[in-house]
């Protein structure tokens, strides 16, 4: 892995309806990302946060995506400044905010790759659309926002569309999965390690699974976006959307280790931090101590 680690803060809270996870970055930063990362001989550069337009009272009448143009405004920001990450040769480490934020992150991303693989660490698909939707909030969208399915205005941030490609895609973590999220991952052929296969083949090999599929696919970069709700809320409860019957810490710990070991990240995300529904900071310090490992802090 790189040497060099720029972190983008993004207080992006428009894409969800629970307040307070526009503080994800800033609780991130008190639990000592920067030293934790300095302690593994990265350099690190704080880029600080990008400015987040205001909640929008109506939603527009075209659609049903909430604050569509705010996080459309953001979204085209974050990709600027993750693009030029890339272009200096250093690793984006980008912080939420909630999970919307992924679609500027990977709009920002995927132009440097031709065959990008993403992670997706969540107990959710975000592959909803405008049309399959229970919300309407965007960030149960930007999965398939980066496969080019859903609004134009969002599918087509960075200046061009279809970023990702459904089969370079693993999903690890699914336990809440709408209707609409289930036919897209039959018709695209989206891979998906769920909480059953994660019980019945254990952590370890559902990772040497991801990333030997990850590698057979001839992916360039691979870019890890982890959702804190990927985790148990009993590890993990400062999140707007828990769902029971997640993955543990210490399993957490385990495919961190792994992705480090297999030197195939090229980016990654941390989202969903609510600091206001968390308790003492444990879930922003979780997140740092995932990025412990990620960057290769060892046990002995
Ligand atoms: N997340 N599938 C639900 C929705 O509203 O579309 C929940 C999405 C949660 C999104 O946690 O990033
Ligand atoms: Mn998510
Ligand atoms: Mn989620
Ligand atoms: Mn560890």
């Amino acid at each position: 892995m790189k040497k060099n680690i720029s972190i983008i803060g993004v207080p992006m809270d428009l894409g969800q309806t629970r307040r307070g996870v526009d503080m994800g970055p800033s609780a991130i930063r008190y639990a000592g990302v920067v030293e934790r990362l300095e302690d593994l001989n990265y350099n690190i550069e704080d880029l600080g946060d990008i400015e987040i337009g205001s909640r929008e009272k109506d939603t527009s009448p075209e659609s049903n995506l909430k604050n569509l143009k705010a996080v459309a405004e953001a979204s085209e920001t974050l990709a600027t400044k993750v693009d030029k990450v890339v272009r200096n040769g250093d690793f984006p480490l980008v912080l939420g905010g909630d999970h919307s934020i992924a679609i500027g992150t990977i709009a920002g991303l995927a132009k440097h790759y031709s065959n990008m693989g993403v992670i997706w660490y969540d107990a959710h698909g975000d592959l909803n659309t405008g049309e399959t939707s229970p919300s309407g909030n965007i960030h149960g969208m930007p999965l398939a926002v980066s496969l080019g399915l859903g609004n134009p205005v969002l599918t087509s941030i960075g200046g061009y569309q279809n970023k990702i490609k459904p089969e370079n895609i693993v999903i690890i973590g699914a336990r809440s999965l709408d209707d609409g999220e289930k036919e897209v991952i039959k018709e695209k052929g989206i891979k998906v390690f769920t909480m059953h296969e994660i019980d019945r083949m254990g952590m370890a090999t559902v990772m040497e699974e991801a990333i030997s599929y990850l590698k057979e696919k001839g992916t360039d970069g691979v870019h890890l976006s982890l959702d804190l709700d990927g985790l148990d809320p009993h590890d993990a409860p400062g999140v707007g959307t828990p769902v029971l019957g997640g993955i543990s810490y210490r399993e957490s710990h385990l495919a961190m280790e792994m992705l480090e070991e297999a030197n195939i990240l090229t980016s990654a995300e941390f989202v969903e931090v609510n600091p206001i529904l968390d308790e003492r900071n444990k879930t922003a310090t979780v997140a740092v101590a995932l990025m412990g490992s990620l960057f290769g802090e060892k046990l002995l």
